[in-house]
């Protein structure tokens, strides 16, 4: 079994195995799904790519056009949804429990969003944003769309028609979606089918079947509190929200820093000769930041080990690591702990939500209603027995 499903209508599925993490790329029949609503069928011979609001010139532009007449790229992602790691919370947040699977890595390729935003006149300022805006909602629902600042979407994104080689598939976005490397799943809308360049988010009642997805979901809100809308934020990484005590309820953007164990997995027993080591193996992910060091626990977070970092730094992916661990007969709970370049760890375990924590202090992630963005480690434990 390689996916788990959580609901097949709408669908949403997990990858089933942490063994799957150190595969590269995720394959796309093993790739997480996350949709709100069932998956569109869209004919891509009439779908056409609208950009419209602080432009020059609104353009509607074929995927043909799209294809041929810009520039493409291919880049490797790790997507993670907010909503990844949700069960771990007590008491239940709500929303579908996802366990670790809700993320992946694939290899997108597109348009940077630059190249069509640029052909169209857009204005481009650092404090404009862009409305990205999907066609699955059914008549009468909030239209799934997430506003995202200009300066992220000309540095990295891209209109993406491919994964992993292939043609997008239906349920992960065909013909065209966004692909915002580092960030929360969320911001990669899927079936995009406009562009709309404006001066705040997506906000006020002029915006109002646009606006849940953006400003109502998809922030961090402790028990007791709604949201507020807001036109505009400068802080993006989820850290420098929590750091900005303006921002009370921060918004999905930049992901933090975390990490997994893949192997050995789940209740494995391990058998090797004595004297001999098991290699400790994961994977370490970082939002739009690069990771500095992941250290390993074989005791549930009392002492630490250094590990090994595997392949090249600078990637908006996940860097796997190693350590070679020499067990004792028992039973032995292994976590691991990344830290970013700017030097933020990960907490060791969830708030309660009496807590009203605002932001990861005490070595604890704040518990919030929707249970989004966990990096706690404690939670993702997993325990193994040496013979
Ligand atoms: N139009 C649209 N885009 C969407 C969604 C959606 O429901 N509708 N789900 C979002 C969420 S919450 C996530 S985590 C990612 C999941 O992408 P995937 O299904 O390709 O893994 O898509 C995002 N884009
Ligand atoms: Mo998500």
């Amino acid at each position: 079994m390689r996916r788990e499903w959580l609901s097949r209508d709408p669908e949403n599925a997990q990858v089933a195995q942490r063994a799957e993490f150190t595969r590269d790329p995720t394959p796309a029949a093993t790739h997480f799904t996350r949709n709100h609503y069932p998956t569109p069928s869209i004919d891509a011979e009439e779908w056409t790519l609208s950009v419209t609001g602080l432009v020059d010139r609104s353009a509607d532009v074929p995927l043909a056009d799209l294809q041929r007449t810009f520039r493409t790229e291919t880049v490797t992602t790790t997507i993670g949804c907010a909503g990844n790691g949700r069960s771990g919370f007590r008491p239940r947040a709500a929303g579908h429990q996802w366990g670790v699977g809700a993320l992946s890595t694939a290899r997108w390729t597109g348009v940077p969003v630059g190249e069509v935003l640029h052909s169209a006149g857009a204005c481009l300022d650092d404090d404009c944003w862009v409305a990205a805006i999907g066609d699955d909602a059914p008549e009468g629902e909030s239209v799934f769309a997430r506003s995202l600042p200009m300066r992220k979407l000309l540095e990295d994104c891209l209109l993406a028609y491919g994964m992993n080689g292939h043609p997008l598939p239906a349920e992960h976005g065909a013909p065209v979606r966004l692909i915002v490397p580092g960030w929360y799943g969320t911001n990669s809308v899927k079936w995009l089918s406009r562009l709309h360049v404006m001066e705040t988010m997506l906000c006020g009642p002029e915006w109002e079947e646009y606006t849940h997805w953006q400003q109502e979901k998809y922030r961090l809100v402790p028990q007791g509190e709604q949201p507020t809308e807001r036109e505009t934020i400068d802080a993006f990484d989820l850290g420098d929200q929590f750091a900005d005590p303006s921002i009370r309820h921060p918004f999905m953007y930049g992901m933090l820093v975390n990490s997994l164990i893949v192997s050995p997995g789940p209740d494995e027993s391990l058998a090797p000769e004595r004297g001999d080591s098991v290699t400790i193996q994961g994977v370490a992910w970082a939002g739009d930041n690069d990771i500095s060091a992941v250290e390993v626990s074989t005791d549930g977070g009392e002492t630490w080990h250094s590990a090994t970092l595997l392949g090249d730094d600078e990637q908006p992916c996940w860097r796997q690591f190693g350590f070679e661990w020499t067990p004792r007969s028992g039973t032995h709970t292994l976590v691991s702990r990344a830290t970013d370049d700017r030097g933020r760890t990960q907490p060791a375990a969830i708030s309660d939500p009496d807590e009203r924590l605002l932001t990861i202090a005490n070595r604890k992630f704040p518990w919030n209603k929707r249970g989004y963005a966990s990096n706690a480690y404690g939670p993702v434990a997993t325990t193994v027995t040496a013979e």
